[in-house]
């Protein structure tokens, strides 16, 4: 009820109702649903955009297609591809963005529930966000376990294997190591499932660089209440594909009340909306600090 009366106070959806929606409201549980496009600007492509993204950029792997990279059945037959691709990305080189700050921001002011983020580079981490307040939803680098016996890996022995571009091999039964990011084929981590129920008490929702095309994360848009809004700060409209099992439609739902789009270049958007909620300085102190 509340977030029913809260969000009949946006006027229409724009970035700037929903910055007078944070203001005039006692805001207090967003939640963050983040991908790869917000850390593009650090130099680590995304999968899906075109010409700069992985997808388009596999052909030194030769791959049967595109996702086998990240397919646990093709891992188990070839993971060198994984690999070489694992030691290009590997954390450490890169730096966190300024809508990885402003996630940070926003948990500063006490208003963050929680980032849900498909990312695997750990920036969200690198950034100073708390751990608790973060769920990465497809696993991370920060971990590693063989494929044979799940014992957990040493993490040193696993960057200094893949930086030399040898497989890492389990202390125990000399199985493969895998970092502990979900493949396709894989469950996802239980904190992920533990976690959904913070969707039923977001009082606004924010998705910020994702192409929403990988489930069941992105049908979680469609897990807060009824009359919750959503802005989406992307570079492309994100959630408009239907297929007969996942029946969600982001856009169909723009120019009424509940939700917002922001197009463009992410780092712009939250700035914008940085800059409407009177936070500009603050963010480009943090971003700047770091
Ligand atoms: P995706 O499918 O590649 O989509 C990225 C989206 O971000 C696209 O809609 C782009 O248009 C958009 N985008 C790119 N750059 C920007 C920008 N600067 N500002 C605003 N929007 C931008 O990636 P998703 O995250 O949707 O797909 C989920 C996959 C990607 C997850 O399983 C991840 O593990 C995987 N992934 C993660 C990383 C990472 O950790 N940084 C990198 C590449 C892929």
């Amino acid at each position: 009820v509340k977030a029913k009366a809260a969000s009949a106070k946006l006027e229409n959806a724009t970035v700037e109702s929903i910055a007078k929606y944070i203001q005039n409201n006692d805001v207090k549980n967003v939640i963050v649903m983040s991908g790869a496009g917000i850390s593009t600007a650090s130099g680590i492509p995304d999968f899906r955009s075109k010409k700069t993204g992985l997808y388009d950029n596999l052909q030194k792997f030769d791959l049967p297609y595109a996702e086998a990279i990240f397919d646990i059945d093709y891992f188990q037959e070839r993971p060198e591809p994984f690999y070489a691709l694992a030691k290009e990305l590997y954390p450490g080189k890169y730096y966190p963005t300024k809508t990885h700050y402003f996630i940070r921001l926003l948990h500063e002011k006490n208003m963050l529930l929680r980032n849900f983020t498909q990312n695997i580079d750990t920036l969200e981490r690198i950034c100073g966000l708390d751990e608790d307040k973060i769920v990465e939803a497809h696993g991370s680098f920060a971990t590693a376990s063989c494929t044979e016996c799940d014992q957990e890996a040493d993490m040193e022995n696993v960057k200094y294997q893949i930086l030399r571009s040898h497989l890492p091999r389990c202390s125990a039964c000399k199985g493969l190591i895998k970092p502990d990011i979900t493949f396709f084929g894989e469950n996802l981590p239980k904190r992920f499932f533990k976690r959904l129920s913070d969707f039923d008490e977001a009082d606004l929702l924010i998705v910020i660089g994702t192409s929403l095309q990988v489930q069941p994360f992105a049908a979680l848009i469609d897990n807060v209440p009824e009359y919750t809004p959503r802005l989406l700060i992307n570079m492309d409209i994100a959630g408009v594909h239907h297929t007969p099992h996942h029946g969600f439609d982001f856009k169909w739902k723009y120019g009424k009340k509940r939700d917002a789009l922001l197009l463009g270049d992410c780092d712009e958007g939250v700035e914008k909306l940085a800059d409407l909620l009177g936070w500009k300085d603050e963010l480009d102190r943090l971003y700047e600090k770091e």
